[in-house]
Parts: C-alpha cells; structure tokens; sequence
C-alpha cells in the first residue's frame, strides 16, 4: 500500500521543533518493515488506510516520518504542527492512540519520547522539584521517609489518624493515604484530611520535626480541585494523585490548581503495569514518567527492582536518571522508591539509587513485630545505618526495633 511508504523517510533530518518517537514492533504476517513503520507514522499523524482526495502539499508537509529503523526500533519525527501545545491527552491521543491496535502490527511499545523545547515550553513542570521538597521539608542531607498506614483500606478516621501520628512519632517525614483510599464512607476525606492534619501539628510540636500528610485526592475532577483547597484549608503542604487513573486532564487541572494553591503534588502510579509491565506491547513507564514530570508531579513513584513488583534495575535506574536530567525550564522530580520495601533491603536500594530519593514502606514498617512507632523508628534506622556505612547487623545490636524488622524479614525479597 504505497501511501505508507509516503511516510518513510531514511533520509529525512528531524527540525528543531520536531517531536520524536521511538517505538519497538513486530509487523505480522506479510508486512514488510517499512509498510510496518509506515503505518505506525501515518495512524499517529495524518493518515489513512486509503489514498485521500483531500490531501493538499500543505497537509502531507506535517505527516511523521520513520526515519531511523533499528530493528526491532523504529524512530518517528513528528512536526510540532500536529500537536496542541500544553495538551497531554491530545498528545497521547496521537502517538499512543489507534496504531496500537493495527492489524497490521502484532506488537507495538512506546519506549521513549524526546520534547522540542518549544513544546516543553507549554508546561510548567513540578512547582518545587526536588530542591523545593527539601527546602520544605528541611531534610537535606537524606532520604525522605515515607509511610502509608496499612491495612490500605478499612481503617476508620479516628484509627487512620492515630495510626498516622505514631508514625510520624516514630521518625518518618510522611505519611499517605493509598492508592485506593479516598473517601469511603468509613473514611470521609474531609473529616479524615482535618484529623490527620491535626494529628500532624501534634505530632511536630513533638518532635520538632516538619511532617507532612500526602492526601489522596483522586477522583472526580472537579472535586479533586475541591479536596485540595480543602487541604490547603487545613494547612496541609502535599497532595496525592493517582495520576493515570485520574487522567491526564484531570492531573492537568490539578496542576494548575496547586500551583494557585502551592501545593506540592506527591504522584502515584496505579495502573501503570497494564501499559507498561509488557516489553512487547503498550507503553514505557519511561514516557509516562516524562509526562507527568512534563506537568508538574514533584514526586513520582518508580518501583524498587527488589521489591514486590516489577521493574527491571536498568530501567528503575533510567528512570530516575530521566526524572533529574536537565530539561529546559523544567524541575527534576524526586524519585520514590516504594513497593514491597522493609529495613533489611533499604541499603540495597540506597547503593542502587542513592540519597535523593524518597524511601516509602507500608507493609515494612505497619508490619513491625513492636508495633507502629517501631516499624517508622526501623526503617528510619536501617536508612541512618546505611548513610553512617554501618552495616543493619551491627546497628540492630543498639537498636531493638531494627533487629525486630530483621528478625521477621532478614533482607528477603518480597514476591
Ligand atoms: C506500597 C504501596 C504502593 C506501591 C505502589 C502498595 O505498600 O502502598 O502503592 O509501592 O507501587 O499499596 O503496595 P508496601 P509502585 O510498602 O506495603 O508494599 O511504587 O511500584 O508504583
Ligand atoms: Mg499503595
């Protein structure tokens, strides 16, 4: 079919401006290469199965064109043109919409994309980024500690909070809600954002330690704007967005809201492994990261390699290498590490993706033989012995709540 040869071009020299894709496929059956990579260009930009009687110069001039093929890879130039500046979804609506589901394909991966700086320049990036997070937080030479009471869902307010100020007693910076808690009838958002702020105030006057309460606002979007001046209103530095489930619009709307607000904004990824766990077909937690670095997430969960989900070591490590390299105007987002963790594998993690991260552990810490301040003092504990280069064995021995963590879970690795 040669109108998808049309758009590939060995040849062709991306401009400036150019947005650029790179792709990994598998043609099926009796597809050659270049009608493959022909058609991943033509679905995601401008054209069709069929020549077109509509098709005037001035419209083939914005086509894509494939014009790198390493096989299995492909990279695709995409004029700045097709897109709407400052627009995720319609982004997303053209290099990850209908080429995924192309008979002419058996396989298809988004597995990276580079930003002209024209298009960067319709974003704002995260409001604090890493330099903002520790001048808030006045944490500047370690990890950031976080927590997420669990069980994940069922706890009452009243239990949500007390469990939330023990830990923040016992030595953690954060606390969060789940992914999957947001304002179930046992758990009202607002009543529940109120009393775990409370309990936070307490909890610094305590300690004098600044602590801070990551609140899960996802929902609809309209009452997500509503939540976060709801936490703002209770004095709360932080919200939580499940950004995939929340969609990109949604997500984008907060952004801007929280930049109203100066509301640093904590991203969580749940959903991410129906798009990305496949090396095959969907898309990389690479591009996803990117995007939401684009609009404005300061933190951003990225996996652990050792933990109970997956996410191959390179791919953790270029991920945070991702969220921190320079970008135009854009703020490096700070990495969290999360996902199965306890305070036998905190060095583990430490060595693999150093200090500017933020460490986050539920069932590691709620899982304490000793009880909720021991599991935060634990953890915080495995984290001082691995900055001081002492090993968790000889530290436990002045530690009692280390040792217990070890006692239960050695350094094992979760599945
Ligand atoms: C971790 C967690 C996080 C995962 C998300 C959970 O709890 O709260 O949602 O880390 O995965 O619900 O599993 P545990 P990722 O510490 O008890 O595992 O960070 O890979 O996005
Ligand atoms: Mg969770």
């Amino acid at each position: 079919m040669s109108q998808y040869l049309d758009f590939v071009d060995l040849h062709y020299k991306p401009s400036r401006s150019d947005l650029i894709c790179k792709f990994r496929f598998e043609s099926s059956k009796n597809i050659s290469i270049k009608e493959a990579v022909g058609r991943i260009a033509s679905e995601s930009s401008n054209g069709t199965w069929t020549t077109l009687s509509t098709l005037k110069p001035h419209i083939r001039k914005i086509r894509a064109r494939a014009f790198e093929i390493k096989k299995p890879y492909v990279k695709i130039t995409y004029p700045l043109e097709l897109f709407e500046l400052g627009n995720i979804p319609q982004l997303l609506s053209s290099i990850a919409g209908n080429i995924f589901g192309m008979k002419a394909l058996k396989n298809l991966r988004l597995e990276d994309i580079q930003f002209s700086k024209k298009y960067v320049s319709s974003f704002k990036g995260p409001q604090f980024g890493i330099q903002g997070i520790r001048k808030l937080t006045q944490v500047k030479e370690r990890p950031l500690i976080a927590t997420v009471p669990k069980p994940k869902v069922g706890m009452t307010t009243k239990e949500f909070a007390n469990v939330a100020y023990r830990l923040w007693t016992g030595g953690v910076d954060f606390v969060k809600t789940d992914e999957n808690m947001t304002s179930q009838p046992f758990v009202n958002f607002y009543k529940t954002t109120r009393e775990v702020l409370k309990m936070r105030d307490k909890a610094e006057k305590e300690t004098g330690e600044r602590k801070f309460f990551l609140a899960n606002v996802t929902a609809e979007t309209n009452e997500m704007v509503k939540r976060a001046h709801f936490v703002k209103k209770c004095g709360g530095e932080f919200i939580m967005v499940d950004f995939l489930t929340a969609g990109f619009s949604g997500f984008q709307t907060l952004r801007n809201e929280c930049q109203k607000l100066k509301l640093a904004i904590h991203l969580h990824r749940a959903l991410h492994g129906s798009m990305t766990r496949n090396p095959k077909h969907g898309i990389s937690m690479l591009t996803l990261a990117k995007l939401a670095r684009l609009i404005g997430g300061d933190t951003l969960h990225i996996g652990t390699v050792i933990g109970k989900l997956v996410g191959k070591r390179e791919d953790v490590i270029n991920l945070k290498d991702s969220l921190n390299r320079s970008l135009y105007h854009i703020k490096p987002t700070l990495p969290v590490s999360s996902g199965g963790l306890h305070p036998g594998i905190i060095p583990y993690i430490l060595k693999m993706l150093g200090k500017d991260i933020m460490v986050q552990s539920g069932g590691g810490v709620l899982g304490n033989p000793l009880g909720v301040e021991a599991g935060a003092k634990a953890l915080r504990q495995s984290i001082e012995a691995t900055l001081q280069k002492v090993t968790l064995k000889i530290y436990s021995q002045k530690h009692k709540e280390l040792s217990a963590a070890l006692k239960k879970w050695g350094t094992s690795q979760p599945v």
